[in-house]
């Protein structure tokens, strides 16, 4: 027998067991003069496939980095609310043209069903006024996703490439999580397998994903650090995510 499992039902089953990802989503990450000069960012910890929340606490740090130069925005975040759940929002103006990254290192979430902590360094590229210098900016994290190809400006179908880093070398065969941020709930998948995709890098740490569909989509290259956590007393994991999201714009031949 066949299921058919969709946002609803997963919603109303509550499952845990999917992965969940840091999110910084732009309202535009391709922005032209005529749009104005300012983007809101919401920032999440969520499921994006089901649309179930988590809560994010103010994160460690959110910043933007332009031109080789890193601002600190943690200050500009407002309280809001992403799936029902607390996140933050903040409105940013875009002085000049240019590839813009914004990036946060949440605290560390402890995970009771896994056990272990999580932390999803999260970033996003958005291009100001025509001018993709700078797309592939390495900001240095303590894990990161370098695109390969420019994460922005890329056609639905377009195979997507990054290489995975942690602690600024490449990690071999690193496990990358690929899962599509189902804005409406319009998206189903057929199996639950299929809410998040798994693949893995190559020798050289850079993998390779074929995007079926337009609309955002996160990547989350997932380590353990080498040192363990406390909690209660005791040694625990520490995962390491270092997460992109990328937008995808759909074909079309009108
Ligand atoms: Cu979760």
């Amino acid at each position: 027998m066949k299921i058919l499992i969709t946002a609803a039902t997963m919603a109303a089953v509550a499952t845990t067991a999917t992965a969940h990802y840091g999110m910084i989503i732009p309202s535009d990450n391709m922005v032209s003069q005529e749009d104005g000069r300012s983007i809101d960012l919401t920032l999440s910890f969520s499921h994006p496939f089901e649309g179930i929340g988590m809560v994010l606490d103010r994160p460690e740090t959110f910043a933007v980095t332009h031109g080789g130069e890193t601002t600190d925005l943690l200050g500009d975040l407002q309280d809001t609310q992403v799936m029902d759940h607390a996140g933050f929002s903040t409105e940013y103006r875009l002085e000049r043209p240019g590839t813009y990254v914004f990036s946060m290192t949440p605290q560390p979430y402890w995970e009771p069903e896994e056990d272990a902590f999580i932390t999803h360094y999260t970033k996003t590229y958005v291009s100001a006024y025509g001018d993709d210098e700078g797309w592939d900016a390495e900001l240095g994290l303590k894990t990161e996703i370098v695109p390969l190809s420019k994460p922005f400006a890329l056609w639905e179908g377009n195979l997507f490439q990054g290489i995975v880093k942690l602690d600024g070398e490449a990690v071999p065969y690193a496990e990358v999580e690929v899962e599509y941020y189902n804005e409406d709930g319009t998206a189903a998948a057929p199996s639950d397998l299929m809410i998040t995709q798994t693949i893995k890098a190559d020798a050289d740490g850079v993998f390779s994903y074929a995007v079926p569909a337009a609309g955002w989509w996160g990547f989350a290259a997932l380590n353990t650090a080498e040192e363990p956590m406390q909690h209660e007393g005791e040694d625990k994991a520490h995962e390491l995510g270092a997460v992109i999201w990328v937008h995808f714009e759909p074909w079309s031949a009108e």
